[in-house]
């Protein structure tokens, strides 16, 4: 009797855990990892020692767009770096430095500004380890161009390289504000993500892509010629952005869409 009992029991919990791991499958979001920079603490008791910073506004559109952001810490140890990997269905590459230009051949420019080469080593492991797995990946400003740098391109170490014409790339107008027109080209995966041929960015950077890495091609530039987003051919969300969507996302439908589409190739 207590034996037919208890695989009754063993029958019914069965039936409930693959009914909660069902569930939970079904409804899981998306882990997007978001790559980090360090900042050096200038004053007070912490002074001189480092900490992991990255934009808040980052980790809000992703919750916007459905997903559950996780912040990457720099690692330099391969297998580690491959557990980071194992535990994101998604990767967002963030703002900030200068990429080294010994990643892409070139010696320092006197208008090159930071640098972070162990932020760079890890970021380009990371992105050929999200290739490998077939991860979207979206990089934003430093992480367009350093999207283009893993894959072999190069970049105009300022923009004043490209031309003495480019537009003020650097905005003196608050964050959110729309400064630049954009034009998304036809057939890419951005325009098709976010369904606008023409949009006005924020723009935030000194550098751009130069020569674009072999398997991407243009989706987006400015009026002035300076690139601003880059994609991988044959990927069906590898895409470099130029400007900041991340501080624009509450107040451009397009904007948004950008964020989705990288949760939604991240399922
Ligand atoms: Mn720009």
């Amino acid at each position: 009797m207590l034996k037919r009992f208890n695989a009754k029991r063993n029958k019914l919990y069965k039936t409930n855990l693959s009914v909660k791991i069902m569930r939970k499958s079904a409804t899981k979001k998306p882990i997007i990892g978001i790559s980090t920079s360090l900042l050096m603490i200038d004053n007070g008791c912490f002074r001189g020692r480092e900490r992991i910073i990255v934009g808040q506004d980052y980790v809000r559109s992703i919750l916007f767009a459905g997903g559950t952001p996780i912040v990457l810490p720099i690692l330099s140890d391969q297998e580690q770096i491959e557990q980071q990997m194992e535990l994101i269905d998604g990767l967002l590459l963030s703002g900030g430095c200068d990429v080294h230009p010994h990643f892409y051949k070139e010696e320092p420019h006197p208008l090159l500004q930071d640098l972070c080469p162990q932020r760079d080593l890890h970021e380009i492991q990371l992105v050929q380890l999200a290739h490998q797995s077939r991860k979207p990946i979206l990089g934003i400003c430093r992480g367009a161009q350093l999207l283009n740098v893993a894959f072999g391109g190069t970049l105009y170490q300022d923009v004043s390289l490209h031309s003495n014409q480019v537009y003020q790339h650097i905005q003196q107008a608050q964050v959110h504000v729309a400064a630049h027109e954009i034009k998304i080209l036809e057939h890419s995966i951005l325009k098709k993500t976010m369904e606008v041929s023409h949009t006005t960015i924020n723009s935030f950077h000194h550098q751009s892509v130069k020569k674009v890495a072999p398997g991407f091609r243009i989706n987006a530039v400015a009026g002035d010629g300076i690139i601003e987003g880059i994609e991988k051919e044959d990927s069906s969300f590898i895409i470099g952005v130029q400007w900041h969507p991340e501080l624009m996302a509450d107040k451009q439908e397009e904007t948004r869409k950008l964020f989705e589409g990288l949760v939604k190739a991240s399922q």
